[in-house]
């Protein structure tokens, strides 16, 4: 029913009407979603522990080492692999943090590749074609989850909740560890339920099977803390000989890439992908349609008109700097409470514990005691009280998300009443607007931005999440964030509160096993342990506690940020505009334009409707 032919014919019929109404911007936003329905594009994102041979992998599959591999650390940033069939080479480029885009020379790309500067985003290598057919394919290459916290800060927020499959790498010498499931149980939480993860066990010896226990073991540890049942692939390691110079490591891994073929171009992927760029094509519709109505609005409007909306618009934009008072208190509130709560949340942990140590005759030995608090008992109530905080800035955040709805509602109110009244001629740019900005920044951008923190959504949450946003990335458009970076900051910001929570006692239990190692004498065990955790605990705390502190800053600016938009789009609409000579004729096409708008929004609600059906 909605076919790429289908798509690409109303991307015909839109390119016409924009030319017609010769709007810059709309006509630049036009283009980009052409560029998107000629050749779809597919996210692929490579995942894993340091040296598990991501970036070994990406260079097995181009067939050369054209990215830098090796036994330290190594890939210090996001690396993007593009194709572009019109190259003759491959090109290298950076991708600034302010979205600028730099093309950079091969040496230095390597250099940065392992020594990112502050203002590098990502690093991007296009190829004229990827090998196995893979077309319209867009791969991450990413670094080692232990490497760099803060660049799995922007994977995670950004890449996986955005991306088509993940390949997550494990190597078959190293094994699952303990990294690797707390990784897991971090990308379950921003996961969308239409993205396909997939395993690889990598570097594995020639004559194993993929019967071996040990692959089965890892791919068991994977499904565990994943939740699903996965999809796995075994690739052979490529054989170094001692002598001689060595040779370029480049796995065979042909039937993980013939896989993600299949999969992306399989009938389910093609029509998701159908449907959100229809649900985009309707977004610029909507653009058009309130333009047009702009214009028409100017057109028709007396100077009494004129000023009512002005100064209407006027009152309606004060409430931007209201809203970021609110913002600003409740966010001051928080950092203001979070060291009391773990304070308190510490000091539960501590009083529980030192009760488990006091039950002597529980334990056997002293060691056994040890083990069994540092194993079991401490991640679990730190686990637990780390629920019990986010939970409360769950509440105070749904709080404010409640109070800036009635306050903006009623201030939207108050404008439209205006308008009706005193200024009918821009009653339906008013009604148009409410509609787009009303429906797609606050009612999906804002509100499941909060109320989504529960995980994922419903089936299908992807597809819908990428269409509802449809307004703010076709405002993106010109690569200011990741082309289809959705409002996950919530759920990423609570996730990174708890792995943050779980890293920082994983860290301190280090501390307190050698805490206990001195632990000898009989008659004084149980005191000594007890300090021993209580200097965990502190530890604990104080990782725990400045990391949510990151989180918690980074969610304010995001929120001024999402406001802030909302409101540039009432500006923007209202602003003065002056119809040209010609008026009668211009006036004629525009009001042309407005009605073959309409009927195409008409008949593309029905195709969508219908596949919701
Ligand atoms: N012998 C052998 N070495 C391999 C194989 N795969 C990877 N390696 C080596 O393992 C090391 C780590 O591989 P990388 O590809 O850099 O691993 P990575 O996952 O990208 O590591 P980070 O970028 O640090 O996250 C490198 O020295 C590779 O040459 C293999 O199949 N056989
Ligand atoms: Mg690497």
């Amino acid at each position: 029913m909605r076919t790429q032919t289908e798509l690409q014919q109303r991307m015909e019929q839109i390119e016409e009407l924009l030319e017609r109404l010769g709007n810059d911007k709309l006509t630049a936003l036009g283009r980009f979603l052409r560029e998107r329905v000629s050749y779809p594009e597919h996210f692929v994102i490579l995942l894993g522990e340091t040296s598990s041979g991501k970036t070994s992998l990406i260079n097995g599959m181009l067939g050369q080492e054209r990215l830098t591999a090796s036994a330290r650390p190594t890939t210090g940033t996001v690396i993007e692999l593009m194709d572009d069939l019109e190259l003759e080479a491959e090109a290298t480029f950076r991708v600034n943090e302010e979205a600028t885009l730099e093309s950079i020379s091969r040496d230095r790309f390597h250099e940065l590749s392992m020594h990112p500067d502050s203002n590098l985003a990502r690093l991007r290598l296009m190829v004229p074609q990827f090998p196995h057919e893979l077309k319209g394919l867009r791969l991450f290459d990413t670094p080692g989850y232990d490497s760099l916290a803060n660049e799995h800060e922007e994977v995670l927020k950004d890449f996986i909740p955005n991306s088509d499959v993940i390949v997550y790498v494990v190597s078959y010498r190293v094994g699952f560890k303990e990294n690797d499931h707390q990784f897991m149980q971090y990308i379950q939480n921003v996961l969308q339920p239409t993205t396909e993860f997939v395993l690889v066990v990598n570097r594995v010896p020639s004559d194993v099977e993929r019967s071996d226990r040990r692959i089965l073991e890892i791919v068991q540890h994977a499904e565990d803390s994943l939740h699903r049942s996965l999809q796995y692939f075994l690739v052979p390691t490529v054989q170094q000989s001692p002598q001689g110079p060595p040779k370029p490591v480049l796995p065979v891994a042909a039937d993980l890439w013939e896989y993600l073929k299949i999969n992306l171009l399989s009938p389910q992927r093609q029509e998701a992908l159908l449907h959100s760029l229809t649900h985009y094509q309707k977004d610029l519709l909507s653009l058009i349609q309130q333009e047009a109505e702009k214009t028409l609005a100017f057109a028709k409007a007396n100077q009494a008109e004129k000023d009512a909306v002005a100064s209407g618009i006027h009152t309606f934009l004060e409430q931007e700097e209201q809203i970021r008072m609110k913002i600003k208190m409740t966010f001051a509130k928080l950092n203001d409470q979070l060291p009391r709560l773990f304070n308190t949340a510490t000091e539960r942990i501590a009083i529980k514990l030192q009760a488990q140590i006091e039950e002597a005759n529980k334990w056997t030995s002293q060691d056994e005691c040890a083990q069994f608090v540092q194993a079991h008992s401490m991640p679990l109530l730190v686990r637990q009280e780390t629920k019990t905080i986010t939970e409360y800035l769950m509440r105070e955040l749904e709080r404010l998300d409640a109070e800036i709805e009635s306050l903006l509602n009623t201030a939207v109110e108050k404008f439209e009443y205006e308008v009706r009244v005193e200024a009918p001629s821009f009653e339906p740019l008013m009604i148009s607007l409410t509609r787009n900005v009303a429906k797609d920044v606050i009612g999906a951008g804002l509100v499941q931005f909060f109320a989504q923190y529960g995980g994922a959504g419903g089936a299908g949450a992807g597809v819908a999440n990428a269409a509802s946003h449809g307004l703010k990335v076709l405002g993106d458009a010109f690569g200011h964030t990741f082309s289809r970076s959705t409002h996950n900051g919530l759920t990423s910001f609570l996730a990174k509160i708890g792995a943050t929570s779980t890293r920082a006692i994983s860290a301190a239990a280090i501390v307190f096993v050698e805490g206990a190692f001195f632990v000898y004498e009989a008659l004084t065990w149980q005191g000594k342990l007890g300090k021993a955790i209580d200097r965990a605990l502190v530890e604990w705390q104080q990782n725990a506690l400045s990391g949510s502190q990151e989180s918690l800053t980074e969610l304010e600016e995001h929120n001024y940020q999402n406001f802030h938009e909302y409101f540039t789009a009432y500006r923007e609409a209202f602003a003065v505009s002056e119809v040209e000579e010609e008026e009668e004729v211009r006036f004629a096409i525009v009001q042309q334009i407005l009605l073959q708008t309409q009927k195409m929004i008409d008949e593309l609600d029905e195709t969508l409707q219908e596949a919701l059906v």
